[in-house]
């Protein structure tokens, strides 16, 4: 008996926690930016499962890399040493810049395990009394969902319920350099910031944020810390996001695409006087650093740098913003973005984002609202003009009122 669309709803609802509200498509297959539902309906893919899909759907290359490992080995944990983890750190540091990495799973493990190293690095390097080492994070911030890091959200959506938090966290607003530099203490041993903030909507910086954030940090030796797990590898038009700001961070944390939506496989780039203070059996994880994960994450770098993924995001994200600026609507607000790391706002009176969402999703375009007034625009790297302009002949009408 072939199960249809509403019998899959039906059985997730039946059984799932409802942890999400997803839109009521049921997706069976991807390719590029395209996904098929399971009544053979095309969409084109404007979330990238959050940015986690930057290289397109089901990427060859990526699944060939993936099969072949998956044959030979997959697991070994780190009690032993495998022949995939010395090439993806040479690989990843190399691309990046950095001298030293750890291997973890999830983004929010890599914050985690941030958090970790720069409050060791604070009490043995800085000098910081024992258990008073502080980190600043903005306001409207993600960084995932642990306790430690819902503990210092300021969603009350991410927070609330799940007290009591861990200690040692202050908030100061996004994009104000003088109340980041009031909040710095001498115990200060870090500040977690995105580059830009997506959750929140896609937030840009002021210009020279980060060049002034960048200067306190080097003045009162803090580590500047830069999650760039949505931000990263493509999505904004630079391989990082810091590099729109000319700054380079302390500790740079990567996930998501780093896999191209494969597998899970997240890093925390630095150097030996952070990542150095980890001595053996002080942190560590099952999977972390797997050759699965490994052989994986090396084939997503290798075609998102040798298929020109970054500099088309750049293009096309340029492009898709003009054309969105372009529409004449009266519920549009802001469009704002960079590369293709896009948010269209709408003014409050046009009744929430979701609406529209659910509109764009039945012509076949999938988009995802956030914090009620915002469309995220963030389709896969590999999108050309012309699907840029079949989804324009989809979003007007739907934004101009023209439905
Ligand atoms: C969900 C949001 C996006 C992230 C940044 C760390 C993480 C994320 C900047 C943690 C993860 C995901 C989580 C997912 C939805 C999505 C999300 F809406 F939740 F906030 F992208 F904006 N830093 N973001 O964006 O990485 O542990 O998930 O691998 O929780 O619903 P993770």
């Amino acid at each position: 008996m072939t199960m249809l669309s509403a019998d899959f709803i039906a059985l997730e609802q039946a059984l799932g926690a409802h942890n999400y509200k997803p839109l009521d498509v049921v997706l069976a297959r991807g390719e590029g930016v395209w996904v098929w539902d399971v009544e053979g309906r095309r969409y084109l893919d404007c979330l990238s499962a959050y940015s986690a899909v930057n290289q397109g759907h089901c990427h060859p290359r990526i699944l060939a890399a993936m099969v072949e490992q998956a044959k030979k080995l997959t697991l070994t944990s780190r009690a032993f040493r495998n022949e995939q983890l010395a090439l993806f750190y040479e690989e990843v540091a190399t691309l990046t810049g950095s001298h030293k990495v750890l291997p973890m799973n999830s983004g929010a493990e890599a914050v985690e395990s941030a958090i970790k190293a720069v409050r060791k690095w604070g009490y043995e390097v800085k000098g910081v009394p024992e258990g008073q080492a502080e980190v600043i994070v903005c306001a409207n911030n993600f960084h995932g969902r642990t306790i430690t890091i819902v503990g210092f959200s300021t969603d009350p959506d991410a927070r609330g319920g799940f007290g009591p938090f861990a200690p040692g966290f202050r908030v100061v607003p996004f994009g104000d350099a003088a109340a980041f530099e009031a909040a710095i203490t001498p115990n200060t041993v870090g500040f977690l910031v995105e580059p830009i903030q997506g959750e929140a909507g896609v937030v840009i910086p002021p210009a020279g944020y980060f060049k002034r954030v960048r200067e306190l940090c080097t003045t009162h030796n803090v580590t500047l810390i830069l999650d760039e797990i949505q931000t990263g590898l493509g999505r904004t038009g630079k391989l990082l996001a810091e590099e729109h700001e000319g700054i380079e961070a302390d500790v740079t944390l990567i996930g998501k695409a780093l896999s191209g939506g494969f597998y899970p496989v997240s890093a925390v780039l630095s150097n030996s006087e952070v990542l150095g203070v980890l001595k053996p059996g002080q942190h560590g994880s099952t999977f972390g650093g797997n050759p699965l994960a490994c052989a994986v994450a090396r084939a997503a770098l290798k075609v998102l740098t040798d298929e020109g993924m970054i500099e088309n995001s750049a293009v096309q994200g340029a492009y898709f913003q003009q054309a969105l600026a372009g529409l004449r609507s009266n519920i549009m607000r802001e469009v704002r973005g960079r590369g293709l790391m896009i948010a269209v706002e709408l003014h409050p009176e046009a009744g929430g984002a979701r609406r529209y969402c659910e509109a764009l999703q039945a012509r076949g375009v999938l988009a995802k609202d956030t914090h009620g007034d915002t469309i995220r625009l963030a389709p896969p790297l590999v999108i050309g003009r012309e699907e840029i302009d079949w989804a324009m002949e989809q979003i007007e009408p739907v934004l101009t009122g023209a439905v």
